[in-house]
C-alpha cells in the first residue's frame, strides 16, 4: 500500500493528511491526475484541488466539479470527496464511462481553517477562521460570500456574530477566492458543478436568493430525480428535491447560486448527505461506509445523467 495511504471508510482526517494523500497520488496515477494549488487559506493553508481523466489525452473536455468542506463541521463531505476519488481512480474499472468524455475536478476541503479548528478546539464551528469586525466573533460562512445576489435581503446575515455572517464584501475571504477562482478556471466547460454539504437528504439547486425559477430547472430537476431514484432503488433512502429557497429558506450568496448565475454550470446542485451522530453533523467512524456508498450510488447515477444528455 503506498504511503500515505488513506482509508476512507475507517478515520477522519485531517486537512493536512488529506494535502499528502493529494500529493501522492500524481506518482500513482501519472497519466490520469494532477494536483493544483489554487491559493490559500487565512491561516496559509495551501488549498489543491485534484483533476481526474482517464488519461486519453484529450484537453477541455466538459468538466464536473465538486466541492466539499465549505462548512467545517460537515465531517462527512471531504470523506465523501476522497471515497469519490477512490472510485475513480482505485476502482476506475467500474467507472470508466464517467471519465470517457468528462474529466472530474475535486477540491475535497474548501474550508481548511475551519476544519482544522473543528478537530483541535471546537468540533462544530461551521465558518471560516478570519477575525471580522466584532472582536468577539470570528469566521465568516463561505457559502454566504459568494458575488452572485450577495447580500440579497433576509438569505444571510450581516452581524458577524451569526452562523451565516455573509463577510463585508462579496468574495472577502480567502477560501471563497480559491473556490471562485477554480470555477471561473473551467467556465464555459463546466456542465456540473456538485457541493457536497451535511445535512439533510437534499438536493439543493438554483435559486437560493428568488422563488424566481432558472429557465432550465426542469433539466437539473431531472438530475437530481435521477440521483434520488437511484439511491431510493440502493438503500431506500429518502431524498428531496428543489430549488434551495422552497425546499429549504431564501439563502444569497451561496455557492451553488454563483456557479450557475456567474460561472453558466449547466447544472448546480448542493448535496446534503444524510445526518448521523450526535448532532448530524459527527457521524461515527462505523457509519462512513453507509453514508458514502449510499451517496455514491447519488453521484454516480446523477453523473451519469449529466453525461448522457
Ligand atoms: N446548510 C446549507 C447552508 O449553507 C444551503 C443550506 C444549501 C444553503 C445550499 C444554500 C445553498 O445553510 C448546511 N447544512 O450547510
Ligand atoms: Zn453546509
Amino acid at each position: 500500500i503506498p504511503w500515505p495511504h488513506i482509508d476512507v471508510l475507517s478515520a477522519f482526517y485531517t486537512h493536512s493528511e488529506i494535502n499528502d494523500y493529494l500529493d501522492s497520488l500524481p506518482e500513482r496515477f501519472p497519466k490520469r491526475v494532477q494536483v493544483k494549488q489554487f491559493g490559500w487559506s487565512y491561516e496559509r493553508r495551501p488549498l489543491k484541488v485534484l483533476t481526474i481523466t482517464n488519461g486519453d489525452g484529450r484537453r477541455n473536455k466538459p468538466v464536473i466539479l465538486i466541492d466539499g468542506t465549505v462548512h467545517a463541521r460537515e465531517w462527512i463531505s471531504p470523506s465523501m470527496a476522497l471515497y469519490i476519488i477512490q472510485q475513480l481512480l482505485d476502482n476506475y474499472g467500474d467507472n470508466q464511462e464517467l471519465l470517457q468524455d468528462y474529466d472530474w475536478v475535486i477540491m475535497p476541503v474548501v474550508n481548511a481553517d475551519g476544519y482544522e479548528y473543528t478537530h483541535t478546539d471546537s468540533r462544530y464551528w461551521r465558518k471560516s477562521r478570519r477575525p471580522t469586525s466584532n472582536p468577539d466573533c470570528i469566521g465568516t460562512d463561505i457559502n454566504r460570500n459568494f458575488g452572485y445576489e450577495w447580500g440579497h435581503d433576509e438569505g444571510s446575515s450581516s452581524d458577524p456574530c451569526e452562523p451565516i455572517y455573509r463577510g463585508e464584501r462579496p468574495f472577502d475571504q480567502p477560501e471563497s477566492q480559491v473556490l471562485r477562482d477554480v470555477m471561473l478556471h473551467y467556465k464555459g466547460r463546466l456542465n456540473f458543478y456538485l457541493s457536497l454539504h451535511s445535512y439533510g437528504n437534499y438536493f439543493l439547486l438554483p435559486w437560493g436568493y428568488t422563488s424566481d425559477f432558472p429557465d432550465t430547472y426542469q433539466d437539473m430537476m431531472s438530475v437530481a430525480d435521477a440521483g434520488a431514484k437511484a439511491i431510493i432503488y440502493s438503500t431506500n433512502g429518502i431524498y428531496s428535491y428543489g430549488s434551495t429557497y422552497y425546499v429549504l429558506y431564501p439563502t444569497s450568496g451561496d455557492t451553488a447560486d454563483f456557479a450557475f448565475g456567474v460561472v453558466n454550470a449547466t447544472v448546480a446542485m448542493t448535496m446534503e448527505l444524510p445526518a448521523a451522530g450526535f448532532q448530524g453533523f459527527d457521524p461515527w467512524v462505523s457509519h462512513i461506509e453507509r453514508l458514502v456508498t449510499e451517496s455514491w450510488v447519488g453521484v454516480r447515477a446523477m453523473a451519469a445523467e449529466v453525461i448522457r444528455r
